[in-house]
């Protein structure tokens, strides 16, 4: 099973002070390298996630700009033709993702045209790249994360989040699924009473329910595929992916 890589660009006028002087008139840009295993729900985008306290990693690549990533995924991208050498990258710059926080984006395919870094505390950092895109109408985890930054304003302050990072984001109706209707991660994680992102076995059982679920009944509303079963959209999606290469690159096997 592979994941999409999926390029979530810093607008040009945040691009991190440290980076400025690698970025020339022939760099395409500076993103944050999210890994899904969903790229058809890429439209139901509401902000990206990053851990506090893992260190993430920018990169120059031959095709694709330059990415951020934790330090493993960019090695294994290194292996993948993602540089000029095979095997061979220059680390530009180190960030924690705290220092992230806040950095507006755009988000490829996403119903909001900007969307924000936001903290996540459940972040594996030795999962994908430790770039996660959230898309809370289709993944419990995603959502619940998200209830607690709009609903605790302490967590904001902590991480210097503005209100209008997180309260004008919600979920967005891009698969159907009965008898749950249209925002399925937000049903069940009422229905099972979670309360947060860290009602950890709570959000596993959720995640797997949904899953199957999602797959092999869900319809997608929206884009290209819409009124076409999500199993199968997902067959079509990674090529659509590589053809929208401004944003959204292909595969990423880990
Ligand atoms: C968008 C998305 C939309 C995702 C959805 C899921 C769902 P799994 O099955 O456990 O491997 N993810 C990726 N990397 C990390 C990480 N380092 N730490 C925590 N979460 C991570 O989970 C794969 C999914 O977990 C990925 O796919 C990503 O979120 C997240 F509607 O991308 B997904 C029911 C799930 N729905």
């Amino acid at each position: 099973q592979g994941y999409t890589l999926i390029k979530l660009r810093i607008h040009d006028d945040h691009i991190p002070a440290i980076l400025k002087t690698h970025v020339t008139s022939s760099t395409n840009g500076v993103y944050l390298a999210a890994a899904t295993l969903r790229p058809e729900t890429m439209y139901g985008q509401t902000n990206c996630w990053l851990h506090p306290d893992i260190l993430y990693v920018a990169f120059e690549t031959r095709l694709h700009g330059i990415l951020i990533c934790t330090r493993r995924a960019a090695q294994n991208m290194v292996y993948q033709e993602f540089t000029h050498i095979y095997g061979q990258y220059t680390i530009l710059a180190e960030f924690l993702g705290s220092e992230l926080f806040g950095l507006p984006l755009y988000a490829p395919l996403s119903y909001y045209e900007t969307v924000y870094v936001l903290p996540m505390m459940t972040i594996k950092e030795d999962k994908g790249t430790g770039v996660v895109t959230s898309v809370p109408s289709d993944s419990p985890d995603d959502y619940a994360a998200l209830m607690d930054i709009k609903n605790k304003p302490n967590l904001r302050e902590k991480y210097h989040i503005k209100e209008s990072m997180v309260l004008p984001y919600d979920p967005v109706e891009i698969i159907e699924l009965e008898p749950d209707g249209r925002l399925a991660a937000p049903t069940i994680c009422n229905q099972m009473k979670i309360h947060s992102q860290n009602d950890r076995d709570k959000l596993l059982e959720a995640k797997e329910k949904i899953y199957t679920k999602s797959f092999y009944d869900g319809i997608l509303l929206v884009g290209k595929y819409a009124n076409t079963k999500v199993s199968d959209a997902k067959k079509t999606c990674k090529v659509i992916s590589r053809s929208n290469d401004e944003c959204v690159v292909a595969l990423v096997d880990q």
